[in-house]
């Protein structure tokens, strides 16, 4: 089924609920996503995308930056959170304040009050990158949501259940779209399928992800 397909069997803006405290705000990034951009850019600057290999010797496909105080970082000893750019010796670029409100503004829309993160993991995806199946459990604070900003072309999101092996739902995502999940479906198995190229007017045969998380 192509993704529009997809699509059209949902709604085009508005709320669109994934669980009990996990929804999809359609658009919602839509009226930042030129400022959103343009500080990646400048975050990618002086924290170059770089693709990390995974403590089992695996390249990830996705390439990955950070900004704010924390940023997640992975190599042969494991996956943490870290305050120094490992490629740079330097801290991660501080959270631009456009990103610190959507973040802050997204969770409140979904029902998650005083969100602060602490760290923004900058995914970005060429044709043909996906995301295993994971859950986001590196974190300190699993009390806080995830936020989590579409930018550029569409990707189809799984958001399974709290085991690997539960179904998963087939969520198409679009530049401007912003999912949030926390409290009981805050460690829910989620992931990306393998983008397909489908060029974005502003961004090309790119997708950029920003997942907000309060980590320390
Ligand atoms: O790219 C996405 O939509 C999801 C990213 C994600 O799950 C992660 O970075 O942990
Ligand atoms: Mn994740």
């Amino acid at each position: 089924m192509s993704t529009r397909a997809l699509f059209d069997d949902t709604e085009m803006d508005g709320v669109h609920q994934l669980g009990p405290r996990a929804c999809v705000l359609r658009g919602f990034a839509r009226p930042v996503a030129g400022e959103l951009l343009r500080a990646v850019d400048k975050v990618a600057q002086s924290a170059a995308f770089r693709h990390l290999v995974t403590p089992g010797g695996y390249t990830m496909s996705v390439a990955m930056t950070n900004c704010g105080a924390l940023g997640w970082t992975s190599d042969r000893r494991g996956y943490r959170y870290a305050a120094i750019d490992p490629e740079t010796g330097l801290p991660w670029p501080a959270m631009p304040e456009v990103f610190k409100r959507l973040a802050h503004d997204a969770a409140a829309a979904a029902g998650f009050d005083s969100f602060e993160p602490d760290a923004c993991l900058i995914n970005r995806y060429a044709p043909g990158a996906k995301l295993s199946l994971h859950q986001d459990k590196d974190e300190r604070d699993l009390g806080a949501p995830i936020v989590s900003v579409s930018l550029g072309m569409p990707a189809v999101f799984l958001f399974g259940g709290l085991r690997r092996d539960d179904a998963t739902a087939k969520v198409p995502l679009f530049h401007g779209d912003v999912v949030v999940w926390g409290a009981e479906d805050r460690l829910r198995y989620h992931g990306v399928m393998a983008l397909k190229d489908s060029p974005h007017a502003e961004l090309g045969s790119q997708r950029i992800n920003l997942t907000f998380r309060k980590a320390g």
